[in-house]
Formats: structure tokens, sequence, C-alpha cells
């Protein structure tokens, strides 16, 4: 059976999880917060998560899994057959991942830890995030979906990804990073309604006290 390490606050991980659940299928959970144990990094390189084992061995990096299960249980698909289609899906969760994932990370220790960056950080990321949305208004469809009328591995990247920056944008910059983009702001809500995600929502929150406790004990 698959195995999905990882931990439940982790969004990278909701991603797979996501992916499992709209194809159906089974697989354990090993929970797992990152770390630098040997034991670790001999299932994931840089003690990142999640790492998916399956018979075959062990994957990492979120977009290269998504890519691996839709290659080996294609029913219920998350990238198109067609090829431009494709790389149109692949290009747009690259995107999420480069310009609003990977900015709206740096400041994540203020946002949600009660950590502090410094100005130079915060200036950077503001500039970034408003760049990233105002990129993906541009290349995304949002009719409903980001890449127009099928659900893809675009919309679990916006859902986990773009989510988290935008709550980023709220907290530091007091910005709603959807202004302008009815379009970004329900297909938010349409995939928030979808019960797999709701089941996910409710594992977060139950996960999350430990979590906090768990970084903030780094922090003393
Ligand atoms: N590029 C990786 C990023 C995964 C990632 O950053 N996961 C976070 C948890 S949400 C993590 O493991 N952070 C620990 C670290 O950066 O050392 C992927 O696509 O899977």
């Amino acid at each position: 059976m698959l195995k999905l390490y990882g931990f439940d606050v982790s969004n990278y991980f909701n991603m797979i999880k996501l992916a499992l659940a709209h194809k159906g299928l089974d697989y354990e959970v090993v929970t797992v917060y990152p770390n630098q144990e040997p034991e670790f990094l001999a299932k994931s390189p840089m003690g990142k998560v999640p790492a998916l084992e399956t018979e075959d061995g062990i994957i990492v990096e979120t977009n290269i899994i998504l890519e691996y299960l839709d290659a080996k249980y294609p029913d219920k698909p998350l990238y198109p057959v067609d090829p431009f289609a494709q790389a149109r899906v692949k290009e747009l969760v690259k995107f999420m991942e480069l310009y609003l994932e990977l900015p709206a990370r740096r400041c994540h220790p203020e946002a949600f830890f009660g950590g502090k960056v410094s100005d130079e950080t915060r200036k950077e990321v503001k500039r970034a995030l408003f760049r990233g949305m105002t990129g993906l208004n541009r290349l995304a469809s949002f009719s409903p979906y980001v890449a127009g009328d099928q659900f893809s591995a675009a919309d679990i990247m916006f859902l986990y990804s773009v989510d988290l920056a935008s709550g980023v944008a709220y907290k530091l910059f007091n910005i709603d990073l959807f202004d302008g983009s009815q379009g970004a702001k329900n297909l938010m809500a349409i995939l928030n309604e979808l019960p797999e995600v709701q089941k996910i929502a409710a594992d977060r929150k139950a996960a999350n006290k430990a979590f906090v406790e768990y970084v903030t004990s780094f922090q003393k």
C-alpha cells in the first residue's frame, strides 16, 4: 500500500492527500515532521515532507508525486492527456509554487508562528506576492477551475498554496490578494465545499495544536 510521510498541517502534504482522495486511493499515513535524522533523510533527502513510498521506491517533491500518481492511476485525472493542455497545467503548478508559495513561505514565521521577519524581507515578499498574483490572473482561466472547466493539479496547488499566500498578504500587509479576481475568489469557495477538502481541513485543525507546540519549542 502507498505510504505518505508528513503531517496534517503541511500544505504540501495536504496536496497529496487531496490527490489521493480525488482518485479514491488507499494509503497509510506515517506522521512525521520535517527533520534531519539519518533515518528520515534516507527517505527524503532534504528532510522535507511529503514523501510517498510506493511499491517501486520513495518519491519526493510534491509536483512530481502528483505527476507520478496521475501516470500510475489515470482514473480521475489530474493532468489532461493533450500535450499542450498538460503543459499548461504544469506551467500553472510551477508558476504558483515559484511566484506565490515560495515568496509567501519567507514570511510564514511572522504570519503563523509568532516570529519576526526583517523589514527588507517584508518589502520583498509584498512586492513578490503582488506580482505573482497579478501574473496568475493573467495566466489562469478560473472558468471555474484554474486551467479551465476541468479540476486539475493546478487547483490542488491553488487551494493549498495561494490560500496560504493570501493569509500572509492579509496578516502582514493587510492586503486582499484576491482583490480584483472574482474568479479566484469563486474557485476558492468551490474547492472549499468539496467533502474531501473539508475532511482534510478537519484533520488539519485537529493537528494544529501539536504542530504549533512543536514549532515554538524550537523558538525558545
Ligand atoms: N519542494 C518541496 C517542498 C516541501 C516543503 O517545503 N515542505 C515543508 C512542510 S509544508 C517542509 O518539509 N519544510 C521543512 C524544511 O523546509 O526544511 C515539495 O514540493 O514537496
